[in-house]
């Protein structure tokens, strides 16, 4: 293992404790000081008991009030804040994937968006019909785009992508009644049966979850995914860097913070232009680094390179090092908190997107049409505040790991290709991979996916979690925040495969890998649904018979539960760190964690012992083993 070492959660922790200290001098909050004022939290909203659908209330269920004023009890209450919770992350994800569509509808050869990988819209165009031969490839793009754009109001049909499952997984979804339709429709069907006199039976509530969820998995966020790879290029293995020594004290400092790449890219693209490098060098830079926060930082690591300076809960640390000039945002998952403290110090809190505006900031709206003309004023924005630098609140932890990401679909199926000794000419399907499983050289497979959450001590969920799985030779697939967590901590350095059990490192020896695969970001949860329907296809078995778990163990957003319920009805068994407010009812918990899974062959586990919790994926791994026998 040479010098290799992972960086522990101690060591984070010291680093953001440093950096607090610097908070502290000049007056910032942060989001350690606010967990504190909201501790402990209100016991109605975290068993999902309190209801305020409607004017009568707020109603809160308690043994002497077991009925809110309509009547309804804590199940339907429970339920319908688990469906609206749901349709909040769906509608976020897909309407996410919707601004992509929009801007492959807009792509020109001549423009700021160019197709970059042609193969992939042809392919996309060929599975959806859509006619190829002799067309302009940008009139093609626009048509794809305009398909896509109409499969979120379309008012007949389920959606196109669905037909990428196996038709096992397409059957259990239409005799459940959950294969998704527009994926608007589901979104403000959520909304219609969650409002007042609606639904309040567990059972359709929940049913309408994962149909709600499935839109997203297998509608708005595939559409995000696939077209963001047909615009950006598809993730191919690229080393960069994590954790916020990637920040560089000598040169301007821009960090992109949110999801959508339209922005990321641009900003990518003008920060490597030597006009504007030359322009960062006569304000006293050396040059100009971009590096990346939570979700937009996966989509530039993967396709660019771009270093990761952290994940969610390090939003804050970014600003606190006193080197940032601007932190550039687009949507999702963004503190607010950004605004007060970027006035603590000299930073430019540049927020561009009328989906996410917030006090404090500079909004400079970036939209398809001028993205190369604000992208350019951003970047020059950035080195115009160098000089406004407050060199004594100055420190950046000297603290990265190097990292190897980029992991699409497309490339893990190359890349294993290496790894079997078949004969068998396998180029171009998963079998290499699921010759690996059956043969127990690897024993499954992890898809750790989801955020930061401080009722977990960030970062330590994830990493331990992944240590375990992988020393077990079982390979994690990880995207968002879990991603990040574990490219900081080093576990996508390809020599962290010392850490895994002896056939994992082997197969990381062979294919040239870390035993830690960086699928991207959290819309890209898509890619590992179209990884498993393949591997379902290639080998035969039913998804849900397949070795393989989801994992959320610090997860917080709206947009994690609609995830969970698409990977739970796709047939993935998914185990939950955090209780999704559903612990009020003993209906909904039974529904959710053993109901479903006469639905669609899996269920959610929910278990905050982050050492129970391992132990339960890795139990249930090998039950799946042991079921097909292998
Ligand atoms: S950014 S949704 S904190 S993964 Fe996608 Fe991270 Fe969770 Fe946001």
């Amino acid at each position: 293992m040479g010098d290799f070492k992972l960086t522990t959660v101690e060591e984070f922790e010291a680093a953001t404790n440093r950096l607090l200290e610097t908070g502290a001098k000049v007056g910032a909050d942060a989001w350690q000081i606010r967990v504190k004022n909201q501790t402990p939290h209100c016991k109605f909203g975290e068993q999902g008991i309190c209801c305020r659908i409607c004017a009568m209330g707020p109603c809160r269920i308690t043994p002497k009030a077991p009925k809110g004023i309509c009547g309804c009890d804590a199940h339907g209450i429970v339920g319908r804040n688990y469906l609206k919770f749901t349709a909040g992350g769906a509608a976020t994800h897909s309407d996410h994937g919707r601004e992509i569509c929009h801007t492959l509808y807009a792509a020109d050869p001549n423009g700021a968006y160019k197709v970059k990988d042609p193969d992939k819209l042809i392919r996309i165009a060929k599975e959806w019909g859509i006619e190829t031969e002799n067309k302009d490839i940008y009139d093609l793009a626009h048509e794809v785009a305009e398909t896509a754009l109409l499969e979120y109001g379309k008012p007949f049909g389920t959606q196109r992508w669905i037909k990428r499952a196996p038709e096992h997984t397409q059957k259990l979804w239409k005799d459940a009644e959950i294969e998704p339709r527009a994926i608007d429709r589901e979104v403000a069907c959520a909304l219609h049966m969650s409002h007042m006199g609606c639904s309040s039976k567990p059972e359709a509530l929940v049913r309408q979850s994962l149909r709600t969820g499935l839109c997203d998995g297998w509608g708005g966020s595939m559409c995000g995914t696939e077209f963001s790879d047909v615009l950006f290029g598809t993730p191919k293995p690229i080393d960069t860097e994590a954790n916020l020594g990637v920040m560089n004290a000598d040169n301007v400092n821009i960090v992109v913070h949110g999801h959508d790449p339209s922005l990321s890219e641009m900003i990518c693209e003008y920060a490597d232009d030597p006009e504007l490098i030359a322009y960062a060098k006569s304000v006293g830079a050396k040059g100009i680094t971009v590096s990346g926060v939570c979700c937009t930082s996966n989509e530039v690591a993967m396709r660019r390179g771009i270093p990761m300076a952290g994940n969610f809960l390090q939003q804050e640390n970014v600003v606190l090092t006193g080197a940032c000039e601007a932190i550039v945002v687009d949507v999702q998952c963004i503190f607010p908190a950004l605004g007060p403290l970027s006035k603590c110090f000299h930073t430019k809190f540049i927020t561009t997107s009328p989906i996410a505006q917030m006090p404090d900031s500079e909004y400079i709206r970036f939209s398809v049409g001028t993205a190369a003309e604000k992208a350019k004023q951003i970047v020059k924005l950035a080195c115009d505040n160098f000089q406004n630098r407050k060199p004594e609140l100055v420190y950046i932890p000297d603290m990265k790991q190097k990292s190897t990401v980029g992991y699409s679909v497309e490339a893990l199926v190359k890349v294993l290709d290496g790894v079997t000794n078949t004969q068998v000419d396998v180029t171009g399907t998963t079998k290499p991979l699921i010759e690996c499983i059956t043969s127990g050289v690897i024993r499954g497979a992890v898809a750790m996916v989801g955020c930061n959450n401080p009722k977990i001590r960030p970062d330590y969920a994830h990493i331990e979690l992944m240590k375990k799985l992988i020393a077990n030779d079982i390979v994690v697939v990880a995207s968002g925040c879990a991603a990040q967590a574990a490219a900081k901590a080093g576990l996508m350095d390809k020599r962290a495969k010392d850490l895994c059990g002896a056939g994992l490192k082997r197969v990381c020896e062979l294919a040239d890998i870390p035993p830690v695969l960086h699928m991207g970001s959290c819309v890209d949860i898509s890619r590992m649904m179209i990884l498993v329907a393949e591997l379902a296809k290639d080998s035969g078995l039913n998804i849900s018979q397949l070795p393989v778990v989801g994992c959320a163990p610090e997860w917080m957003s709206e947009k994690a539960v609609s995830i969970g319920n698409y990977v739970v009805a796709t047939g993935i068994d998914t185990f939950l760190g955090v209780d999704p407010y559903v612990a009020g009812s003993d209906q909904m918990a039974q529904w959710l964690t053993s109901g479903v899974r006469d639905w669609v062959e899996a269920a959610y586990t929910v278990e905050t012992d982050i050492e129970k919790l391992v132990d339960l994926m890795i139990e249930r791994i090998e039950e799946k083993r042991t079921a097909i026998g292998i």
